[in-house]
């Protein structure tokens, strides 16, 4: 058992002062939420230490009112099951499974409600959205097995929405189409056999919901392998989600634009978006351009719509909006005292948002009807009433930026230069310069002659825990030195866009590979840039599909296992159930997977051994825990190093 106190108290040990290793300008807001709102994520934080220990060994069971139980793992004569006889694997794997659900219900809801507004726009029954990549529907229905030929747009679409709801809800026990459609050979092959593969995707959802509660699976191996299955029902919501939003708001590409909180503008009325669903973003841009007039009669200089989370991934990806804030900073955006509305919709919006608007002019708005907060003005939306809705948030921005309070502004200077868009379509155009019939063959090529030594993809969150000691940022230095060609999603992306890693007129000033350097200063020279970006923006959460993609694209071409490939995933600020959700994704498609806090199972030895050890025989995955960065890199890097062995790679 890796031993989680200790790695806590390395955790403090690194601290610097109070706020780790933050940098001033974010500790100089952090300061002011203090005085201002009188509370602070690290006050919070530190009002929870020392956190439970059953409960980060994932050893405490609160599934039926005998208990709540817990296990004593370190045999000191406390209780070595729960009252049921519930053992500590038991409960552990349990646990994670509930995890897992958590997580790729989020997903498939987001999903779900991006396919019925294709479905309305193919009826007929919406124009207020529309289908803008036609390429793209045509390329996933060809994946999910659909015939194109003489058919027109709308019935493309009527028959891919078909296909994406028939997953859903099928009563026949066919598996998936689209994770058929959508996974590598080699991985599908082995989930066959393990007999995981989902077909009817809520039902797989309620099952993991049932077995886990009082009374019902307690084989640890058992419960692990609806785990696995748990992780092909998220990689089904990711997929379905990014493909279909595609196609309704278009594919991202190459765009440039700025990072950190400096992208709030004193002068213009500030609309944050925050959460995760395009569908309400996408409008409130529309009627930011529509009322810009209006923002101008009321003396600024116009509407400045600014990205939190992975809104702002979504946003940024398609349209080059600034990606102002991460999860754990959207409270900071509320501190600049210059933010005249945030607009929310569902997943990662904290709570504490309603009080910290509530100290200054901010209008805080919700939008969803599942997604309510106290302190909140609520404007229910729904793809109907889009245009309606996101007027009125518009305009109640406009509003609000009459009544700020001009001694409590503090904006920070100093914006960072950003690329982003890189899609697997962006990443293809690309190559396709170097070369047009082979689009893969010169990233496989440097691949194998060890310009690029592996690829690790970074995702996930900002955990308050682990951003005191820049663990992504120190953990991204390291592996660029070894040549690691890193992509990134969700709020990593926020980090390493502040971090500069997304600005190439900054490559000089970090240590980077010769060969990396060369490899993105080659490509980037063909599109015009002195160089790619060190770290490629893919997007989203959800857009984790698109490194999903592009591993089968690589694997299949090569005709070799995707674990055999030198990649390797990591959450290094994890926090949320999504995030479990993916990772366990990650591990069914056979890459390991490196995560910091670490993952609540050390307290089940046979769901750990699992995890880490038995995992790599069956689909090649492994979790890895390190809750150092700079050895979590050494980590990495020794994976990847086995890979290229094992494949006869340079080393
Ligand atoms: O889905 S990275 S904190 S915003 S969970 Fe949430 Fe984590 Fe951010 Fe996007 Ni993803
Ligand atoms: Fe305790 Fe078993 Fe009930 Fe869990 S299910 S709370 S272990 S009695």
């Amino acid at each position: 058992m890796v031993d989680i106190f200790l790695e806590k108290e390395k955790l403090i040990d690194e601290k610097s002062h109070d706020y780790g290793l933050l940098d001033e300008v974010s500790v100089k807001l952090i300061k002011k939420e203090e005085k201002e709102a009188h509370t602070t994520v690290f006050q919070r934080l530190a009002k929870q230490e020392p956190q439970c220990g059953f409960g980060e060994l994932g050893v405490c069971c609160r599934m039926c009112y005998m208990g709540p139980c817990r296990i004593d793992v370190f045999n000191t004569g406390g209780p070595q099951t729960g009252v049921c006889g519930a053992t500590a694997d038991t409960i552990v794997a349990r646990n994670l499974l509930r995890e897992t659900v958590g997580g790729a219900s989020s997903h498939v809801e987001h999903a779900q409600e991006i396919a019925e507004i294709l479905r309305d726009v193919a009826e007929g029954k919406l124009d207020n959205y529309k289908i803008t990549d036609k390429e793209k529907l045509i390329a996933i229905a060809k994946n999910l097995g659909i015939v194109t030929e003489n058919k027109d747009v709308r019935q493309i679409a009527l028959e891919v929405v078909e296909v994406s709801l028939n997953d859903l809800y099928k009563l026949d026990k066919t598996p998936s189409r689209w994770i058929k459609g959508y996974s590598p050979k080699s991985s599908y092959s082995k989930w066959e056999k393990l007999g995981i593969v989902p077909t009817n995707i809520w039902q797989t959802i309620t099952n993991a919901m049932h077995r886990t509660s009082m009374g019902n699976d307690a084989d640890p191996v058992n419960i692990m392998l609806a785990d696995l299955r748990m992780g092909l029902v998220d990689g089904f919501g990711l997929t379905m989600a990014t493909e279909l939003s595609d196609v309704l708001f278009g594919t991202p590409n190459l765009v440039h634009s700025y990072a950190n909180l400096a992208t709030i503008k004193e002068e213009y009325v500030n609309i944050a978006v925050h959460g995760h669903n395009p569908a309400l973003s996408e409008k409130v841009l529309e009627w930011a351009d529509k009322l810009n007039d209006q923002a101008k009669a009321v003396g600024a200089k116009g509407i400045n719509i600014i990205g939190v989370c992975c809104t702002g991934n979504e946003v940024l990806m398609r349209h080059g909006i600034p990606l102002a804030a991460n999860e754990m900073q959207a409270e900071l955006a509320l501190i600049t005292g210059a933010v005249d509305a945030m607009v929310v919709d569902f997943q990662c919006i904290w709570p504490i948002l309603g009080q910290v608007a509530s100290c200054y002019h901010t209008k805080l708005i919700t939008t969803v009807p599942y997604v309510k907060i106290p302190g909140a003005t609520h404007i229910e939306f729904s793809p109907e009433k889009a245009d309606e809705v996101a007027k009125k948030i518009v305009e109640m921005g406009i509003e609000a930026y009459q009544n700020r309070n001009p001694t409590r502004i503090f904006i920070p200077d100093h914006p960072e230069e950003i690329y982003a868009g890189f899609s697997v379509e962006a990443i293809l155009n690309i190559l396709k310069k170097v070369s047009p019939e082979d689009p893969l063959k010169p990233l496989i090529d440097n691949i194998i002659n060890g310009n690029i030594y592996g690829i690790v993809a970074i995702v996930g969150c900002p955990n308050p825990k682990t951003r005191k000691i820049l663990f992504t940022e120190r953990m991204v230095k390291e592996l660029i030195k070894h040549n690691i060609l890193v992509v990134v999603t969700g709020c990593i992306a926020h980090i390493t866009a502040q971090a500069g890693f997304m600005n190439p007129k900054k490559i000089k000033e970090f240590e980077v590979g010769e060969g990396l350097k060369a490899v993105l200063k080659a490509l980037g020279q063909q599109i015009g840039l002195e160089s790619l970006p060190l770290v490629l923006h893919m997007g989203s959460c959800v857009d984790n599909s698109r490194i999903g993609v592009l591993l089968k694209a690589i694997s299949e071409k090569l005709n070799i296992d995707v674990s055999a490939l030198p990649v390797v995933g990591s959450a290094p600020e994890l926090i949320t159930e999504k995030a479990v959700s993916i990772g366990t994704w990650v591990l069914d498609l056979g890459v390991p997977v490196h995560v910091c806090p670490p993952l609540r199972v050390q307290g089940g030895p046979q769901v750990t051994n699992i995890l880490t050890k038995d995992l790599k025989n069956l689909t090649g995955g492994e979790l890895y825990i390190e809750c150092n960065p700079e050895k979590a890199a050494k980590g990495i890097v020794e994976r990847i190093k086995n890979k290229r062995v094992a494949l006869g790679l340079k080393a």
